[in-house]
């Protein structure tokens, strides 16, 4: 296997895998990158945000379907690459590969599952050997994740984070200097910011939380992290003079779940989590004036998971002829910006002009695509 990434991409939207010495080299090569990314990634919008995955590969090429290939589009993924789905493997090469050709264009977040302990456990030790005969290749990914960034700042308004707050942490400067090149250790605010749960005031109290609005931390069943309730995540966001946190870690059965008067919203994006929960997903799109557009979708159809990939770029001609440019969101209202994505996202052939797709297109996209957009917010 001579080192083309681009050719190891159209084999990853495949659903091929790569040698054993191509992902040795892959994930030194995606170090070099991550080393120079602060603990902090700093974002622009228009950026779409992805929740946990968990090795539900054919989910995942659905999401690109949806958001647009890279890097035509963006992307913060907030972690739990890993575990409990049938794809691990190919997941994390995808999106390895993707990172490492297109630095600027994907942003991937350390969840709790990137991690040594978590995946002997749930699923991605067990498939590299299954898939490799020997766990040389666990071992390159384990090493890797203790290079992924903690954090995301986009527009300096929204703060993204895989799990949520920490009781060791008050300004967004205490997480820069964090020594995060390592396992993510049992407690502490390296743990916190993976393992950590947002949880509403009247389930608060039950546990052990406070008995008030205020909504302080409290233990978290999951065994690490913590529970922070709304007055944490208010301050937080007033320290930081920030407008709003995003964060993935917990199933939502309708795809993503907005809590404390919108001052914190949890995306998933894992539809039909282990194959089995019946739940929808979502992707967050955050786009100009940093508007959020949740687009929610269930599992990919069944036709797709026999012809992975088929719409990805390479397997059906080079794709870039109808994306002619990129990044040119910013200045367009959200609605039109909305619909020259969907003419993006929708038109096999050639670019349409977003102004012609009417509403019905917008919310019946072809496929598992989105089903609807279900809700609009403003910062
Ligand atoms: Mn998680």
């Amino acid at each position: 296997m001579s080192w083309d990434l681009d050719t190891f991409i159209e084999r990853l939207y495949r659903k091929q895998l790569l040698s054993e010495g191509v992902v040795k080299e892959l994930c030194e090569k995606t170090k070099e990158i991550l080393v120079r990314e602060g603990n902090v990634a700093q974002v622009s919008a228009p950026v779409t945000l992805v929740g946990d995955v968990h090795g539900q590969f054919y989910d995942v090429l659905e999401i690109f379907k949806i958001g647009g290939w890279a890097p035509f589009t963006n992307y913060v993924f907030l972690g739990d690459y890993v575990d409990r789905g049938y794809y691990s493997v190919e997941t994390i090469t995808l999106l390895t590969c993707l990172k490492l050709r297109w630095p600027d264009r994907i942003t991937l977040v350390r969840g709790n599952h990137e991690s040594r302990a978590v995946t002997q456990t749930y699923g991605f030790y067990t498939e590299c050997m299954r898939k490799y005969g020997n766990a040389n290749v666990w071992t390159y990914f384990t090493d890797l994740f203790d290079y992924l960034v903690l954090s995301v700042v986009i527009d300096d308004t929204i703060f993204c984070v895989h799990g949520g707050l920490s009781p060791s942490i008050h300004t967004i400067d205490q997480i820069r200097v964090i020594d995060r090149f390592r396992e993510i250790p049992h407690e502490g605010a390296m743990a916190d910011l993976v393992w950590s749960d947002p949880i509403s005031t009247p389930s608060f109290a039950s546990l052990g939380g406070g008995t008030d609005e205020k909504g302080d931390f409290a233990i978290s069943p999951r065994g690490a992290g913590y529970l922070f309730g709304k007055e944490v995540t208010r301050k937080f966001l007033e320290v930081n003079g920030m407008g709003h946190i995003c964060r993935a870690h917990q199933l939502c059965m309708e795809g993503y779940q907005i809590l404390f008067d919108d001052m914190l919203s949890t995306v998933w994006s894992a539809p039909n989590y282990c194959y089995r929960a019946g739940n929808m997903a979502s992707v967050l799109e955050i786009g100009p004036e940093l508007r959020r557009y949740f687009n929610v979708f269930g599992p990919c159809p069944d036709q797709d998971r026999d012809a992975p990939g088929r719409d990805a770029p390479g397997s059906s001609g080079d794709l870039t002829a109808h994306y002619p440019e990129t990044g040119d969101e910013e200045g367009a209202g959200g609605n039109q910006w909305r619909r020259k994505k969907a003419a993006r996202k929708l038109v096999p052939g050639a670019l349409r002009d977003p102004l012609e797709i009417d509403d019905s297109e917008l919310t019946a996209v072809t496929g598992g695509g989105i089903t609807k957009v279900v809700a609009e917010y403003f910062l």
